[in-house]
Protein backbone atom coordinates (compact mmCIF):
# COMPACT_ATOMS: atom_id res chain seq x y z
CA UNK A 1 0.00 0.00 0.00
CA UNK A 2 2.56 2.52 0.60
CA UNK A 3 4.15 2.19 -2.87
CA UNK A 4 1.07 3.99 -4.47
CA UNK A 5 1.11 6.52 -2.15
CA UNK A 6 4.58 7.72 -2.02
CA UNK A 7 4.21 7.66 -6.05
CA UNK A 8 0.63 9.35 -6.33
CA UNK A 9 1.32 12.22 -3.40
CA UNK A 10 4.11 13.91 -4.89
CA UNK A 11 2.38 13.91 -8.43
CA UNK A 12 -0.23 15.71 -6.64
CA UNK A 13 1.20 17.69 -5.12
CA UNK A 14 3.57 19.34 -7.14
CA UNK A 15 1.00 19.19 -10.30
CA UNK A 16 -0.99 21.25 -7.56
CA UNK A 17 1.44 23.79 -7.24
CA UNK A 18 2.29 24.31 -11.01
CA UNK A 19 -1.50 24.86 -11.40
CA UNK A 20 -1.91 27.51 -8.42
CA UNK A 21 1.18 29.55 -9.76
CA UNK A 22 -0.43 29.57 -13.39
CA UNK A 23 -3.57 30.72 -12.12
CA UNK A 24 -2.10 33.13 -9.99
CA UNK A 25 -0.34 34.80 -12.63
CA UNK A 26 -3.45 34.89 -14.51
CA UNK A 27 -5.54 37.02 -12.42
CA UNK A 28 -2.42 39.06 -11.18
CA UNK A 29 -4.56 41.69 -13.41
CA UNK A 30 -8.12 41.59 -13.29
CA UNK A 31 -10.53 43.62 -15.84
CA UNK A 32 -14.17 44.31 -15.99
CA UNK A 33 -15.72 45.83 -18.43
CA UNK A 34 -18.87 47.84 -17.56
CA UNK A 35 -21.53 48.99 -20.25
CA UNK A 36 -24.28 51.30 -19.68
CA UNK A 37 -27.76 50.70 -21.09
CA UNK A 38 -28.83 47.14 -22.06
CA UNK A 39 -31.95 45.77 -24.11
CA UNK A 40 -34.09 46.66 -21.65
CA UNK A 41 -33.30 50.17 -20.64
CA UNK A 42 -34.84 52.84 -22.56
CA UNK A 43 -33.11 53.06 -26.12
CA UNK A 44 -30.24 50.89 -25.33
CA UNK A 45 -28.87 47.06 -26.88
CA UNK A 46 -26.92 44.45 -24.92
CA UNK A 47 -23.49 43.94 -25.81
CA UNK A 48 -23.96 39.91 -27.38
CA UNK A 49 -20.70 38.80 -25.81
CA UNK A 50 -18.05 38.21 -26.47
CA UNK A 51 -17.03 41.37 -28.53
CA UNK A 52 -14.99 41.37 -31.58
CA UNK A 53 -12.19 41.46 -28.87
CA UNK A 54 -13.28 38.49 -27.56
CA UNK A 55 -14.02 39.94 -24.35
CA UNK A 56 -17.11 39.64 -22.21
CA UNK A 57 -18.65 42.75 -20.74
CA UNK A 58 -21.79 43.52 -18.27
CA UNK A 59 -24.19 45.51 -19.88
CA UNK A 60 -26.89 47.08 -17.08
CA UNK A 61 -29.44 49.62 -16.41
CA UNK A 62 -30.20 51.52 -13.91
CA UNK A 63 -32.73 50.91 -11.03
CA UNK A 64 -30.97 47.17 -10.55
CA UNK A 65 -28.45 46.45 -7.96
CA UNK A 66 -25.70 44.21 -9.69
CA UNK A 67 -23.99 41.30 -8.14
CA UNK A 68 -20.80 39.45 -9.20
CA UNK A 69 -19.47 41.08 -12.60
CA UNK A 70 -18.18 38.63 -14.79
CA UNK A 71 -14.73 39.86 -15.54
CA UNK A 72 -13.25 40.01 -19.66
CA UNK A 73 -13.04 36.18 -19.62
CA UNK A 74 -16.39 35.56 -18.82
CA UNK A 75 -15.19 34.10 -15.02
CA UNK A 76 -17.71 35.51 -11.91
CA UNK A 77 -15.97 38.25 -9.48
CA UNK A 78 -17.06 39.18 -6.02
CA UNK A 79 -17.82 42.96 -7.41
CA UNK A 80 -20.82 44.34 -7.06
CA UNK A 81 -22.54 47.41 -8.70
CA UNK A 82 -25.35 50.02 -7.76
CA UNK A 83 -26.23 53.39 -8.47
CA UNK A 84 -26.99 55.79 -5.36
CA UNK A 85 -28.70 59.00 -7.59
CA UNK A 86 -31.14 59.75 -9.46
CA UNK A 87 -29.43 58.44 -13.37
CA UNK A 88 -30.70 58.35 -16.84
CA UNK A 89 -30.16 55.87 -19.69
CA UNK A 90 -30.24 56.58 -23.86
CA UNK A 91 -28.44 56.55 -26.69
CA UNK A 92 -30.02 59.66 -28.62
CA UNK A 93 -26.96 61.97 -29.92
CA UNK A 94 -24.60 59.33 -28.75
CA UNK A 95 -21.65 57.83 -30.94
CA UNK A 96 -24.19 56.39 -33.12
CA UNK A 97 -26.25 60.38 -33.13
CA UNK A 98 -30.17 60.48 -33.39
CA UNK A 99 -31.30 57.14 -32.42
CA UNK A 100 -34.80 55.73 -32.35
CA UNK A 101 -36.13 52.67 -30.10
CA UNK A 102 -37.68 51.73 -33.01
CA UNK A 103 -35.06 50.98 -35.23
CA UNK A 104 -32.24 50.52 -32.72
CA UNK A 105 -30.60 47.56 -34.25
CA UNK A 106 -30.36 49.71 -37.49
CA UNK A 107 -29.24 52.88 -35.44
CA UNK A 108 -26.16 51.10 -34.04
CA UNK A 109 -24.38 50.04 -37.05
CA UNK A 110 -23.77 54.09 -37.12
CA UNK A 111 -21.88 53.79 -33.97
CA UNK A 112 -19.35 56.00 -34.75
CA UNK A 113 -16.02 55.36 -32.62
CA UNK A 114 -12.41 54.56 -33.10
CA UNK A 115 -11.75 51.07 -32.00
CA UNK A 116 -7.80 51.11 -32.22
CA UNK A 117 -7.66 54.17 -30.25
CA UNK A 118 -9.95 52.60 -27.54
CA UNK A 119 -8.34 49.14 -27.34
CA UNK A 120 -10.21 47.27 -24.80
CA UNK A 121 -13.05 50.00 -24.55
CA UNK A 122 -13.75 49.87 -28.75
CA UNK A 123 -14.91 45.96 -28.98
CA UNK A 124 -18.32 46.68 -28.95
CA UNK A 125 -20.60 49.14 -30.57
CA UNK A 126 -23.56 48.18 -28.50
CA UNK A 127 -21.16 49.25 -25.43
CA UNK A 128 -19.99 52.54 -26.94
CA UNK A 129 -23.37 53.75 -28.57
CA UNK A 130 -25.42 54.02 -25.27
CA UNK A 131 -24.78 56.10 -21.70
CA UNK A 132 -25.72 56.76 -18.47
CA UNK A 133 -26.13 60.66 -17.79
CA UNK A 134 -27.35 62.90 -14.76
CA UNK A 135 -30.83 62.92 -14.25
CA UNK A 136 -31.60 66.93 -15.36
CA UNK A 137 -32.31 68.42 -12.84
CA UNK A 138 -30.66 72.00 -12.32
CA UNK A 139 -28.02 71.81 -9.19
CA UNK A 140 -28.74 67.96 -8.89
CA UNK A 141 -26.74 66.76 -12.04
CA UNK A 142 -24.36 64.85 -10.04
CA UNK A 143 -24.73 60.30 -10.78
CA UNK A 144 -22.94 58.86 -8.06
CA UNK A 145 -22.91 54.99 -8.04
CA UNK A 146 -20.91 52.24 -6.01
CA UNK A 147 -18.13 49.70 -7.15
CA UNK A 148 -18.43 47.38 -4.09
CA UNK A 149 -16.99 44.04 -2.81
CA UNK A 150 -13.72 44.75 -3.94
CA UNK A 151 -9.83 43.22 -2.70
CA UNK A 152 -8.16 45.53 -0.39
CA UNK A 153 -4.66 43.94 -1.30
CA UNK A 154 -5.70 45.30 -4.48
CA UNK A 155 -5.02 48.96 -6.33
CA UNK A 156 -7.96 49.54 -9.18
CA UNK A 157 -7.84 51.51 -12.43
CA UNK A 158 -10.93 53.13 -13.61
CA UNK A 159 -10.86 54.05 -16.87
CA UNK A 160 -13.84 56.05 -18.27
CA UNK A 161 -15.19 56.70 -21.87
CA UNK A 162 -17.82 59.12 -22.33
CA UNK A 163 -19.39 59.99 -25.58
CA UNK A 164 -22.50 62.57 -26.50
CA UNK A 165 -22.82 65.56 -29.31
CA UNK A 166 -25.15 68.83 -28.28
CA UNK A 167 -24.02 68.63 -24.69
CA UNK A 168 -24.11 71.59 -22.88
CA UNK A 169 -21.33 71.15 -21.13
CA UNK A 170 -17.97 69.97 -23.31
CA UNK A 171 -16.43 67.96 -20.41
CA UNK A 172 -17.49 65.28 -18.04
CA UNK A 173 -16.17 65.44 -14.48
CA UNK A 174 -15.28 61.64 -13.25
CA UNK A 175 -14.28 61.71 -9.20
CA UNK A 176 -13.30 58.84 -6.79
CA UNK A 177 -14.26 59.45 -2.55
CA UNK A 178 -13.04 57.99 0.22
CA UNK A 179 -16.71 57.18 1.71
CA UNK A 180 -20.64 57.97 0.57
CA UNK A 181 -20.77 61.43 2.34
CA UNK A 182 -18.64 62.54 -1.14
CA UNK A 183 -17.01 64.89 0.20
CA UNK A 184 -13.61 63.54 0.08
CA UNK A 185 -11.56 62.85 -3.33
CA UNK A 186 -9.04 60.71 -4.14
CA UNK A 187 -8.93 61.06 -7.42
CA UNK A 188 -9.99 62.73 -10.64
CA UNK A 189 -10.32 62.98 -14.49
CA UNK A 190 -12.10 65.28 -17.13
CA UNK A 191 -12.98 64.24 -20.30
CA UNK A 192 -14.40 66.09 -23.39
CA UNK A 193 -17.61 63.83 -24.49
CA UNK A 194 -17.38 66.06 -27.41
CA UNK A 195 -15.28 68.86 -29.34
CA UNK A 196 -15.37 72.44 -27.74
CA UNK A 197 -16.74 74.67 -29.85
CA UNK A 198 -17.98 72.08 -32.45
CA UNK A 199 -20.70 70.40 -30.47
CA UNK A 200 -21.59 67.94 -33.28
CA UNK A 201 -18.09 66.03 -32.56
CA UNK A 202 -18.88 63.66 -30.29
CA UNK A 203 -15.50 61.65 -28.49
CA UNK A 204 -14.71 58.73 -30.30
CA UNK A 205 -11.76 57.86 -29.71
CA UNK A 206 -10.52 59.39 -26.15
CA UNK A 207 -10.98 57.65 -21.97
CA UNK A 208 -9.82 58.98 -19.18
CA UNK A 209 -7.74 56.89 -16.02
CA UNK A 210 -7.87 57.67 -12.65
CA UNK A 211 -5.02 54.77 -11.54
CA UNK A 212 -3.48 53.18 -7.98
CA UNK A 213 -6.92 53.51 -6.20
CA UNK A 214 -7.35 51.85 -3.50
CA UNK A 215 -10.68 50.50 -2.07
CA UNK A 216 -11.92 52.65 0.50
CA UNK A 217 -14.71 52.69 3.31
CA UNK A 218 -16.08 48.88 3.09
CA UNK A 219 -13.77 48.06 0.20
CA UNK A 220 -15.95 50.54 -2.10
CA UNK A 221 -14.85 52.94 -4.46
CA UNK A 222 -17.75 55.92 -4.35
CA UNK A 223 -17.66 57.67 -8.03
CA UNK A 224 -19.55 60.29 -8.86
CA UNK A 225 -19.78 62.45 -12.27
CA UNK A 226 -20.86 65.60 -13.62
CA UNK A 227 -20.55 68.16 -16.11
CA UNK A 228 -17.94 70.41 -15.56
CA UNK A 229 -20.22 73.73 -15.34
CA UNK A 230 -23.18 71.43 -13.62
CA UNK A 231 -24.93 70.44 -16.39
CA UNK A 232 -25.28 66.97 -17.66
CA UNK A 233 -22.44 64.96 -17.44
CA UNK A 234 -21.93 61.22 -19.34
CA UNK A 235 -20.76 57.70 -18.97
CA UNK A 236 -21.04 55.04 -21.84
CA UNK A 237 -18.34 52.72 -20.67
CA UNK A 238 -16.43 51.85 -17.42
CA UNK A 239 -13.41 49.47 -17.16
CA UNK A 240 -12.29 48.44 -13.70
CA UNK A 241 -8.91 46.68 -13.65
CA UNK A 242 -7.78 45.06 -10.26
CA UNK A 243 -4.05 44.93 -10.03
CA UNK A 244 -1.95 42.89 -7.42
CA UNK A 245 0.59 44.71 -5.70
CA UNK A 246 3.92 42.60 -5.98
CA UNK A 247 6.14 42.22 -2.96
CA UNK A 248 10.02 41.02 -3.12
CA UNK A 249 9.82 37.18 -3.82
CA UNK A 250 6.02 37.11 -4.49
CA UNK A 251 6.87 34.83 -7.85
CA UNK A 252 3.61 34.15 -8.80
CA UNK A 253 2.23 38.05 -7.97
CA UNK A 254 -0.54 36.37 -5.86
CA UNK A 255 0.19 39.07 -3.24
CA UNK A 256 2.03 36.62 -0.47
CA UNK A 257 5.32 35.58 -0.39
CA UNK A 258 5.34 31.69 0.52
CA UNK A 259 6.22 27.90 -0.77
CA UNK A 260 4.31 28.67 -4.12
CA UNK A 261 6.74 31.07 -5.01
CA UNK A 262 9.85 29.03 -3.71
CA UNK A 263 8.68 26.89 -6.54
CA UNK A 264 8.54 29.41 -9.30
CA UNK A 265 12.01 30.36 -8.44
CA UNK A 266 13.74 27.02 -8.12
CA UNK A 267 11.79 26.33 -11.45
CA UNK A 268 13.67 29.15 -13.47
CA UNK A 269 16.14 30.83 -11.05
CA UNK A 270 17.52 33.01 -13.68
CA UNK A 271 14.07 34.75 -14.18
CA UNK A 272 13.38 35.05 -10.55
CA UNK A 273 16.18 37.40 -9.33
CA UNK A 274 19.16 34.49 -9.75
CA UNK A 275 20.92 31.75 -7.29
CA UNK A 276 21.09 32.64 -5.03
CA UNK A 277 19.80 36.55 -5.00
CA UNK A 278 16.30 35.31 -5.77
CA UNK A 279 16.64 32.93 -3.34
CA UNK A 280 17.72 35.44 -0.31
CA UNK A 281 15.36 37.62 -1.48
CA UNK A 282 12.46 34.68 -0.85
CA UNK A 283 13.63 33.97 2.13
CA UNK A 284 13.96 37.29 3.44
CA UNK A 285 10.37 37.91 2.89
CA UNK A 286 9.02 35.09 3.74
CA UNK A 287 5.04 35.58 5.12
CA UNK A 288 4.89 38.68 3.44
CA UNK A 289 1.54 39.50 2.74
CA UNK A 290 -0.09 36.53 4.09
CA UNK A 291 -2.04 36.67 7.07
CA UNK A 292 0.70 34.59 9.37
CA UNK A 293 2.94 37.44 8.31
CA UNK A 294 1.09 40.38 9.47
CA UNK A 295 2.09 39.32 13.41
CA UNK A 296 -1.07 37.79 14.46
CA UNK A 297 0.92 35.28 16.51
CA UNK A 298 0.49 32.40 14.08
CA UNK A 299 3.15 29.83 13.69
CA UNK A 300 5.17 30.43 10.59
CA UNK A 301 6.65 27.69 8.71
CA UNK A 302 11.06 28.33 8.95
CA UNK A 303 12.48 29.22 5.34
CA UNK A 304 14.81 26.34 5.91
CA UNK A 305 11.94 23.95 6.74
CA UNK A 306 10.08 24.91 3.79
CA UNK A 307 12.90 24.20 1.57
CA UNK A 308 13.96 20.94 2.58
CA UNK A 309 10.16 20.20 1.98
CA UNK A 310 10.08 21.17 -1.44
CA UNK A 311 13.39 20.11 -2.54
CA UNK A 312 12.39 16.51 -1.15
CA UNK A 313 8.79 16.80 -2.92
CA UNK A 314 10.71 17.48 -6.29
CA UNK A 315 12.97 15.12 -5.62
CA UNK A 316 10.15 12.14 -4.98
CA UNK A 317 8.55 13.77 -8.18
CA UNK A 318 12.09 14.18 -10.94
CA UNK A 319 12.14 10.09 -9.43
CA UNK A 320 8.52 9.15 -10.21
CA UNK A 321 9.00 10.76 -13.67
CA UNK A 322 11.86 8.20 -14.37
CA UNK A 323 10.30 4.84 -13.27
CA1 LIG B 1 -23.01 51.87 -23.12
CA1 LIG C 1 -25.19 48.98 -24.30
CA1 LIG D 1 3.31 34.50 -4.02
Amino acid sequence: MMIPIRVWRPHWIVAALFMGAISFTLVSAQTVLIDFGNDASYRGLSVPNPDSNGKYWNSLRTGVFYQNLVDAQNAPTTIDFGFSTPVATDSYNGPAGPTSSDTLMYDVQFTDIDPVALGEMGGAPEAAFDYVAGPDMPGNNQVRFEIQQLDPAKKYDLTFFGSHKFSIDDTTIYSVYTDNTYTTSIGTASLNVQTPGSPWLHNRDTVATISNLSPQANNILYVQFIGVNGSLGYLNELRIVGNVVALPGDYNVDGKVNAADYVVWRNDPALHGGNPAGYNLWRANFGAGSAAGLGNGAAVPEPATAVLMFAAVIGCWACGRMR
